[in-house]
């Protein structure tokens, strides 16, 4: 008997059923600080009752109450948001069915990782890329827009001992461990790629590139010589490339992903990348039933349909979009002034519950049954629940809602292990058995690489985001605590401001040696900001091609209040 980690993580961990990580491949034995934490999490800050409007309510009558403001409005100001926080295929996936059925808005999932998968399919059809089997084998590293040390610990034990090379706009803790880390300048990850393209031209491996190296030099920020060095290890190394989610967030970052990606193939580097291999074996939209949606909002552009009163309802499982989403503080000044309606559907009290009108308990992955697959591995993995069920399962609920609502589509009412089976191609029982199956792997492609046009990165001070060690996104404050809303940057010290042309967040600047001029560095895991204001407050609904917003790309300006200045100096003068 075995569960997986449904976390939102490239390792998805397997465990026994005493919560203790299997010793096989690829997961030796070890887990993260979150593994190791969640068997005391599990009974921390959860959402006990079914709350409406902050007084305790049955099952029943939440139910009622849910359907009563859903068969109020058009189906099209219905929204459900929903994310990575369970990955399982029965939490995330199926639930989804009843929202499609009764044709509500979707979103297009796009906050995270779409802007890869769509530059990498253009290249090879497919985004699916290296395994971790392949990562045992490859003995050099390219590690591009990515901090493996802190947020693919599994990824990063098969790279122990290998020669790395990071590209990153600060030195971070994966950079400070690499033989070679190239610095560049936010958002300039294109012309780097086109630079190491042009080099491997004049090596006789490309096409002709007429990009000037001045270009290339003055938008990166990057010498000629350190590229042309850069194209040399791809020669003579034939490293395996780590492409990060983080790229696909950026300016543009969707070319850079395309070009990235081609390199390792240009040079006879068969599967010489990874990115995400979540695209291949399993049919996510028919689980979902996506088809019957009667429209797609951009995660970049909820915000927006809110405030011009499109969307006013909102159901959110899996997620938290206060913390997470593109302008959450006009989300949140909707819902106290009554103009969106919203309701959360969570294991643990986050900050998007605490404002529902709504809330309902939801299990955790180590009290309910699911099917898990990882974006890495290609383990499929049957959890059988080893704590005693808490709230009410994704599946009970959307039955209940659909029960209530009179809802006849069959997608609502197909059994969700036939329905798994179709998805996957994998035998249920067989599974069930088991514990653990392997996907298939899908048969690599040539690529077809046309080489984009690119644009100049627009100047100024760009705020960035990375991964904690202790978080996933916005969970596990209930055991690591709450952060404060750091921006580490190369000059400034004490309480102040970040300003974009959206608004502006009060937090604390700390200045550190790891992050360049023109950068400023934050924790994508406490984005709350001195006064309690979502720090995606400053973040708009500037995207790219697939929809990403360009979370990793805000331009900002920065203030200090003076009196923290001085306060802040005395602390120094003091210690
Ligand atoms: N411990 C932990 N692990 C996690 C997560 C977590 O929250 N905590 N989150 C999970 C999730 S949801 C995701 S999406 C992945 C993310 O995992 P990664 O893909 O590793 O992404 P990040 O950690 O967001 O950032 C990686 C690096 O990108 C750099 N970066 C920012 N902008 C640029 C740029 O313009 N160019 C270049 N070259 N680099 C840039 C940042 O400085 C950072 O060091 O990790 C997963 N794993
Ligand atoms: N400014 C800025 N914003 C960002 C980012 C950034 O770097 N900068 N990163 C982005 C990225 S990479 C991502 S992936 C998103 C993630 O953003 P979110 O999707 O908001 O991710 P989490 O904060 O992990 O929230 C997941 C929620 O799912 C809940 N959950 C866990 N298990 C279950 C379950 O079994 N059932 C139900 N119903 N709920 C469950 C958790 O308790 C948690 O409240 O944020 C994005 N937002
Ligand atoms: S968060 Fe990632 S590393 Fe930690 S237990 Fe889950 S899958 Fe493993
Ligand atoms: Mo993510």
């Amino acid at each position: 008997m075995v569960i997986a980690c449904t976390r939102d993580c490239y390792d998805t961990c397997v465990f026994d059923s005493s919560h203790k990580v299997l010793p096989t491949f690829p997961f030796e034995g070890f887990t993260c600080s979150r593994g190791i934490a969640d068997m005391k999490r599990n009974s921390v800050n959860r959402v006990k009752d079914f709350m409406i409007d902050g007084s305790i309510a049955t099952m029943d009558e939440a139910v009622r109450k849910v359907v009563k403001e859903i068969k109020a409005r058009k189906p099209t100001e219905i929204i459900h948001v929903d994310y990575d926080g369970n990955q399982g295929l029965l939490t995330w996936y199926f639930p989804a069915r009843f929202w499609n059925a009764i044709h509500s808005a979707i979103t297009d999932y796009s906050i995270c990782s779409s802007e890869g998968h769509l530059a990498i399919s253009k290249v090879y059809g497919s985004s699916f890329g290296a395994t971790p089997e392949d990562f045992s084998k490859a003995d050099s590293f390219v590690i591009w827009g990515s901090d493996p040390k802190t947020s693919f610990i599994h990824g990063w034990k098969l790279m122990k001992g290998k020669y790395k090379v990071t590209v990153d706009v600060r030195l971070s803790p994966t950079a400070k461990e690499s033989d070679r880390a190239i610095i560049i300048k936010p958002s300039s990850d294109a012309f780097l790629a086109l630079g190491v393209l042009k080099s491997l031209h004049e090596m006789g491996y490309s096409d002709e590139i007429p990009t000037p190296w001045e270009v290339i030099e003055e938008e990166t920020g990057v010498r000629r010589r350190e590229v042309e060095e850069l194209a040399s290890v791809y020669e003579e190394r034939k490293p395996l490339t780590v492409i990060g989610f983080a790229l696909g967030r950026t300016f543009q970052g969707g070319k850079a992903i395309s070009m990235i990606s081609a390199i390792p193939s240009l040079l006879g580097i068969k599967r010489g990348f990874y990115y995400s291999n979540s695209s291949y074996g399993i049919n996510f939209s028919y689980l979902r039933g996506t088809s019957k949606a009667s429209r797609v909002v951009g995660m970049a552009d909820v915000y927006k349909e809110v405030e011009k009163g499109n969307i006013t309802f909102m159901f959110v499982w899996n997620s938290n979009p206060l913390h997470s989403l593109p302008g959450s503080d006009r989300i949140a000044e909707a819902v106290e002034e009554g103009r969106l309606f919203l309701v959360v559907h969570d294991p643990f009290m986050n900050e998007t519950a605490k404002i529902a009108n709504v809330v309902i308990p939801a299990p955790t992955y180590l009290e309910k049954e699911d099917v898990v697959y990882s974006y890495w591995h290609r383990y499929l993995v049957y959890n059988k629940p080893i704590l005693p069920k808490s709230g009410v399962d994704e599946i009970t609920l959307m039955r209940a809602l659909a029960r209530e609502m009179e809802v006849t589509d069959e997608s609502v009412w197909e059994d969700p292990w036939v329905a798994v089976e179709k998805a996957t191609g994998v035998n249920i029982q067989e599974l069930k058995f088991k514990g653990v199956m392997k996907l298939p792997e899908p048969e690599f492609r040539k690529p077809r690489l046309e080489i984009p046009a690119l644009e100049r990165v627009p100047k100024g001070k760009v705020l960035v985001f990375g991964s904690h060690p202790n978080f996933t996104n916005s969970q596990f404050k209930e055991i690591y605590g709450r952060k404060e809303p750091v921006a580490f940057n190369s000059s400034l010290e004490g309480i102040g401001y970040l300003r974009s042309k959206w608004g502006k967040i009060r937090v604390k600047f700390v200045k550190v040696d790891d992050v360049p001029d023109g950068v400023i560095f934050m924790f994508k895991s406490n984005l709350f900001d001195l006064d309690g204001k979502p720090v995606n407050s400053i973040i708009g609904n500037e995207k790219g091609e697939s929809g990403t917003p360009l979370l990793n790309f805000t331009l900002v300006q920065t203030e200090i209040e003076k009196e923290h200045e001085e306060q802040v100096k005395e602390e120094v003068n003091c210690c």
